[in-house]
């Protein structure tokens, strides 16, 4: 028998029916990011060929040196969903201050906050690179978005996903209850349902974490690492290193495979490198809804209340027994 063939709009649909009362509005905003997701995806993949390789000069808010897709896939993002009439506002990583919607269009109900290309060092070496986004219901008084709808605890999202430029395009998303990911067929231009309901096993055997910085680690997490080198006695094996240094790549692996991923304050970084806004809470907010757990060591992710669109955040992430044993290590219970 052939598989069922369902494309992401027909997925969206068939959720949708599932609420009466829902408007449609929220549906059509998720087609609206596959659509993103397609036209950046093209880009990635053609990234080799053509001349938009190497660096354009300007530097982004965190002083880096910002690539030409980065800022191409911040258009994109931004020009694909600023006229839909279905955002009050958003923030993109690469951006200082929150974006509001042209006056030239309505305002709607909705806030996306976004890392258009994530884990761009990666680009030349043709490393897996993704997009991750955030999307939240408005909670500001006036018509439009303001800072405040953006500042919203992780666990306030409505729904996470991200896009993986890897051997094949992937859109991974959750609207709260289960995590699908779709695979993007391009002969056909369509993202179809590859992956329903993603568990993530309750323990792995994989840990991520960039290891040169361990010299400036705490005591906690090098003991924890430490310990992960151990042979255990079950497995009769210690765990795997697997590090992409591309957060999307590293997290989607361990969330099929069971794992952990680390970003961990360190002396040089007290509150850690990844952004808790547009990396952090998206990827936590999926996490928890396949069964896996994410913390910063002493709290978890999504209980964390944003004071800044560009906060940092320790990030530790992945399969729940996992996460837990880390956070056991930092807090210097193990
Ligand atoms: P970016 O948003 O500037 O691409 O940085 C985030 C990336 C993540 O994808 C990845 O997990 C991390 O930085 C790797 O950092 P490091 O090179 O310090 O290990
Ligand atoms: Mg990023």
């Amino acid at each position: 028998m052939s598989p069922k063939l369902v494309t992401i709009e027909r997925h969206i649909t068939d959720t949708q029916r599932k609420f009466p009362h829902a408007t449609g509005e929220f549906s059509a905003l998720l087609n609206d990011l596959a659509f993103a997701a397609k036209i950046i995806g093209r880009e990635v993949n053609k990234a080799g060929l053509v001349d938009v390789l190497g660096f354009t000069g300007a530097t982004n808010v965190h002083g880096e040196e910002v690539r030409k897709l980065d800022e191409y896939a911040d258009e994109v993002m931004f020009r694909a969903l600023d006229h839909t009439g279905r955002l009050c506002v958003m923030a993109s990583e690469e951006r200082e201050d929150i974006i509001p919607i042209p006056k030239k269009f309505k305002c709607g109900n909705y806030v996306l906050l976004y890392d258009p290309l994530d884990g761009s060092s990666n680009i030349d070496a043709n490393v897996s690179i993704g997009t991750i986004f955030s999307i939240y219901r408005k909670i500001s008084a006036g018509e439009c978005g303001t800072l405040e709808d953006c500042l919203q605890p992780g666990s306030d999202q409505i729904a996470a996903g991200y896009i993986i430029y890897g051997s094949s395009t992937m859109l991974v998303f959750t609207t709260g209850n289960g995590v699908c990911g779709f695979t993007y067929d391009p002969s056909v231009g369509e993202f179809l349902l590859s992956h329903e309901n993603i568990q993530i096993p309750k323990r792995g055997k994989i840990y991520s974490v960039n290891e040169g910085n361990s010299a400036r680690w705490n005591e906690g997490i090098k003991k924890y690492v430490e310990h992960l080198k151990q042979v255990d006695e079950e497995t009769n094996r210690p765990y795997s290193s697997r590090y992409i240094g591309s957060l999307v790549a590293d997290f989607h692996r361990n969330l099929l495979y069971g794992g952990i991923f680390l970003y961990p304050a360190d002396k040089k970084s007290p509150h850690g490198k990844l952004r808790l806004v547009y990396e952090a809470n998206p990827l936590a907010f999926i996490v928890h809804r396949a069964g896996g757990y994410a913390s910063n060591g002493g709290q978890r992710i999504l209980d964390i209340k944003p004071e800044s669109i560009h906060q940092r955040t320790p990030l530790i992430i992945g399969s729940l027994e996992d996460v837990k044993d880390a956070e056991a290590f930092i807090q210097g219970k193990r």
